[in-house]
């Protein structure tokens, strides 16, 4: 009986794949910043999951995205480019999807008066450690500006004023 148990259980897990959880731990870019953030990402049935949290952020909307390397080095120009699988002009990731927008654009974190702000969204298509278009040891880029979602190359969200590679924190059934 035990046995059949933990059968089923292994079985309904390769079923569902191994849902993981990961974190990028924004900082500021320039010398002085006080910008801090976190960003949690998982594998849900939906997409990928990306929920964060910042702080100490000018009031305003910011473009945030993933880049696609995961280095945040020379104010984050280290992380390079969005991430781009598929070679698609710039855009709204989470309305448009990943075929027809960079696959990183994720829109804009809403910062209110106290300089804090949240969001949270879902891409379908991405994961964080397992399949073809993986963000894990890519990175999370917070911009000075609001992105416009139509402008390319990027949004024309300015500066990178926040960054952190993405880590994976955890895997396996929950
Ligand atoms: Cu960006
Ligand atoms: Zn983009």
């Amino acid at each position: 009986m035990k046995n059949k148990i933990i059968g089923l259980l292994l079985v309904s897990m390769a079923g569902a794949g191994w849902a993981s959880s990961g974190v990028a731990e924004l900082k500021g870019t320039a010398p002085n910043s006080q910008i801090k953030g976190t960003v949690r990402l998982e594998d849900t049935p939906a997409g990928l999951s990306v929920k964060a949290q910042v702080v100490n952020v000018p009031p305003g909307t910011h473009g945030f995205h993933i880049h696609e390397y995961g280095a945040c080095d020379d104010m984050a120009k280290a992380a390079g480019g969005h991430y781009n699988p598929f070679n698609m002009n710039h855009g709204d990731a989470v309305k448009a999807g990943i075929h027809h927008a960079h696959a990183g654009d994720l829109g804009n974190v809403t910062v209110d008066a106290s300089g804090t702000g949240q969001v949270s969204v879902v891409i379908p298509g991405l994961t964080l450690s397992s399949g073809t278009y993986t963000v894990s040891g890519r990175s999370i880029v917070l911009h000075e500006k609001t992105d416009d979602l139509s402008s390319q190359p990027a949004g024309n969200a300015g500066n990178r004023i926040a960054c952190g590679a993405i880590l994976v924190v955890g895997s396996g059934a929950k």
